[in-house]
């Protein structure tokens, strides 16, 4: 008889609404060692959740989470609710003997994520975090080419993750720009997307930053009402308690070193990620506005016939591929999602550990939290003279 994943999520604003969409999609386009059903969502707003419910395919609802994780038709629980609940979250499905998956960053400090990924490693449940971007099929075929010595020694990794949804100063004051809800700003947030895919790429981790952050706005309107994605702005103001930019320089366990940007301010640029990895017999080069490729640089070839390489990472063979369309019918965003989604319920179907783990989660919290200490001290910085 096969087994059926009984999922319940918690959250259905952006997250909410593209998990709901891996969740739909999952079951269709593998052949998993399971049925998934869609069990439950929830939310406080009991409007708002019942009506997303309907909207996204949720079986049901809930408008308290402790109510989801102690129902006994549910086995998994996906967490896409602010950083301020993650811990106590996963931490008691964990203890109720579901399987977690839960959104990044892990948590929004590295004593939320230690005892999170001590709580994992007890549970008998499989447990993930969604560093989704690692499921992008050039970057996974990147670590591939990395780990097979295409590149030979690397010296550098480059990598930005470059945003603008908040230049406006007017733009209210959400979540996402509270310490207290959000932990950090785009260092968390996007930041710790280029920390987590840099290391996986590289098979590599960070052992020290020296780092630089900064807030442009101060302050802004606070939040008056929130109509699904959007929020209103009302008159009174509220102080920004986030970075709105971190910048960071690092070393990585192989002898490399790394740049690293993560900004909201980079008017311009909607959601733009560029990582470049330079090596003794090679480079690649992946830009997110344009996923379904990849840019290989060998340096092996002779110097007349040397140039970049335009992979289309769209082959069956390629990394995730074969679940989709035939060559050159390129995938998007979300079904990296339907991506992470599948490696997780294989993980719970041959109870082997899922990747990336509240281990590997607790890794980047370490690097996040020595970004804004370095920042924090300016120790190291030294100031031009006039
Ligand atoms: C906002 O910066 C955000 O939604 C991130 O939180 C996601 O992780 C990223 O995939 C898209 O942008």
């Amino acid at each position: 008889m096969t087994r059926t994943l009984r999922v319940g999520m918690i959250g259905y604003a952006f997250m909410g609404a593209l998990h709901s969409q891996a969740w739909r999609t999952l079951y269709h386009v593998y052949d998993l060692g399971a049925d998934v059903e869609m069990r439950a969502i929830c939310g406080r707003n009991e409007e708002a959740v019942s009506a997303a419910a309907k909207k996204l395919g949720w079986a049901s609802y809930e408008t308290d989470w402790r109510r989801l994780i102690a129902r006994d038709d549910i086995d998994i629980v996906d967490i896409c609710t602010p950083g301020s609940s993650h811990e106590e979250i996963a931490v008691a499905a964990l203890a109720a003997g579901k399987h977690v998956l839960c959104e990044k960053p892990l948590a929004n400090t590295v004593a939320e994520a230690e005892r999170m990924a001590a709580a994992a490693a007890a549970a008998p449940g499989t447990s993930m975090v969604g560093f989704s971007y690692r499921t992008v099929p050039a970057i996974t075929y990147a670590r591939d080419l990395v780990a097979q010595g295409r590149l030979g020694r690397i010296f550098h990794v480059r990598a930005v993750y470059l945003q603008d949804w908040i230049v406006d100063p007017e733009f209210p004051l959400v979540w996402r720009l509270r310490r207290e809800e959000a932990g950090s700003g785009a260092l968390g947030d996007i930041g710790a997307h280029i920390i987590d895919a840099t290391q996986f790429i590289t098979g590599s981790s960070i052992t020290g930053v020296s780092g630089l952050t900064e807030t442009f706005i101060a302050d802004r309107p606070l939040v008056g009402e929130v109509h699904g994605l959007s929020a209103t702005a009302s008159s009174e103001r509220g102080a920004v308690t986030v970075d709105d930019a971190a910048l960071f320089h690092a070393r990585f366990d192989n002898g490399s070193i790394g740049s690293f940007e993560a900004t909201r301010f980079a008017n311009g640029r909607r959601n733009g990620i560029e990582i470049e990895i330079n090596g003794s017999l090679g480079s690649l080069r992946f830009d997110f506005q344009s996923m379904n490729e990849l840019f290989v640089y060998d340096h092996t070839v002779d110097a007349k016939d040397a140039g970049w390489t335009r992979i289309s990472v769209t082959q069956p063979d390629h990394p995730y591929m074969s679940a989709w369309w035939p060559p050159g019918h390129i995938i998007g965003y979300e079904h990296t999602f339907t991506h992470e989604f599948r490696d997780f319920v294989d993980a719970i179907v041959s109870g082997t550990p899922a990747r990336p783990s509240f281990a590997d989660g607790l890794q980047v919290q370490r690097v996040l939290d020595a970004v804004e200490r370095s920042a924090a001290s300016e120790s190291r910085w030294t100031i031009v003279p006039e």
